[in-house]
């Protein structure tokens, strides 16, 4: 089938992150025929850097305004048309559309959520004045609902160990052997210094690896950077390509990540970590972090329950870093869990099952 995949870029890197995981997924797992038109290539671009050109070279990408020409020539009708994160298509296109012989199916797909509500909403009708068919498709952990995006399912930490991306070595030569490593990458909101210092006080060596743009973030090379014991080495990684990501995920003991993709990358690489949720005006990402936990802490006993919680609403580590073992173990359980859940292929199996 012919996808036409939309994705406008609000801010950061997960709108297109998904998007291009969603079409390689689609192209390379699932021999579909994808098109992405995107309104910032550049960050699309970046994204899909470092993937298999064979790969790459499979999936169309165009900018925005390109889906306009399909208004006079109607012949690349796709046979699904995805409104990524709920953006708008344009009217241009959307005219083309309304000629077509064959009218398309168009998906809203939504952003993940754990909350029980979606259920009620995944795969329902959204009803449009021009009378091309519409739904809404909800991604999410409970099996009635869209599913998780885990495609390339990564490989378990141990397994590539030694398997050092290029682009990595150069600062994996200077981990100190015994050290813990945690990876960051949060918002600029988040509490680091301070959450720093307090884990510097614990007198463990933890090695430090600070995810592209989070040296600036600590202000590393400016007039204050910050005092840390030495006990703590920061590092500082380039951006590196998705699956080099997954790699270093793996690699930690623990991992601060963010907003939807890494989100769910980390709760694959098998390890503990803190979900730096985008924040949102009416404090909704409280809510959705709750509902979250509800899931992931099912079957924890009340010490990591506690541990958990307190780490991800950013207490410091002098208050949960002794559960981290109990997390480790809790956290393989976890990505095996969610790996059976989604053994159907998740999303874009689902997503393709709902279009056939
Ligand atoms: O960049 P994000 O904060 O994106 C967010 C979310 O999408 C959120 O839902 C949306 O509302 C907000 O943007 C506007 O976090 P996320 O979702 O983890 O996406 C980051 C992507 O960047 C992910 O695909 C991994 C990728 N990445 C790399 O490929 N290499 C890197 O070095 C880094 C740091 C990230």
């Amino acid at each position: 089938m012919r996808w036409d995949i939309f994705c406008q870029i609000v801010d950061n890197y997960g709108d297109a992150g998904v998007c291009w995981r969603l079409a390689r997924s689609l192209s390379s797992l699932h021999g579909q025929e994808v098109r992405i038109f995107c309104d910032d290539l550049p960050t699309l671009n970046l994204l899909a850097s470092g993937v298999d050109p064979a790969i790459k070279d499979k999936i169309d990408i165009q900018p925005w305004e390109a889906s306009y020409s399909n208004a006079r020539h109607p012949v690349q009708t796709p046979d699904v048309v995805i409104e990524a994160f709920g953006c708008e298509l344009p009217e241009r296109y959307l005219a083309g559309l309304f000629i077509a012989p064959i009218k398309p199916l168009i998906i809203n797909l939504e952003y993940l959520s754990a909350e029980p509500w979606i259920v009620d909403f995944h795969a329902k009708a959204s009803p449009q004045s021009h009378g091309i068919s519409k739904y809404f498709f909800f991604p999410g952990f409970q099996k009635e609902v869209g599913g998780i995006l885990v495609d390339p399912i990564p490989p378990e930490g141990e397994k590539v160990a030694k398997q050092i991306p290029y682009d990595l070595k150069a600062v994996w030569a200077k981990l100190r052997s015994g050290a813990k490593r945690i990876s960051i990458f949060c918002y600029p909101g988040a509490p680091l210094r301070k959450w720093l210092e307090d884990l510097g006080a614990l007198g463990e060596d933890v090695d430090i690896l600070l995810t592209h743009g989070h040296a600036e973030l600590l202000n590393l090379y400016g007039e204050q950077p910050i005092q840390l014991p030495s006990n703590l080495q920061l590092l500082s990684l380039p951006f590196v390509s998705q699956d080099d990501l997954d790699w270093v995920l793996s690699q930690c003991d623990f991992n601060i990540v963010r907003g939807e993709d890494s989100f769910v990358r980390a709760q694959l690489a098998g390890k503990p970590f803190i979900w730096h949720i985008y924040p949102q005006e009416d404090r909704a990402h409280e809510v959705k972090l709750a509902a979250f936990l509800d899931l992931y802490l099912e079957e924890a006993n009340q010490e990591l329950r506690l541990a958990t919680i307190a780490a991800m609403t950013w207490a410091m580590p002098s208050q949960w870093f002794k559960a981290l073992d109990l997390w480790s173990t809790h956290s393989k359980a976890w990505r095996m869990q969610l790996l059976k859940n989604q053994e159907d292929g998740g999303l874009a199996a689902r997503l393709l099952r709902f279009v056939a």
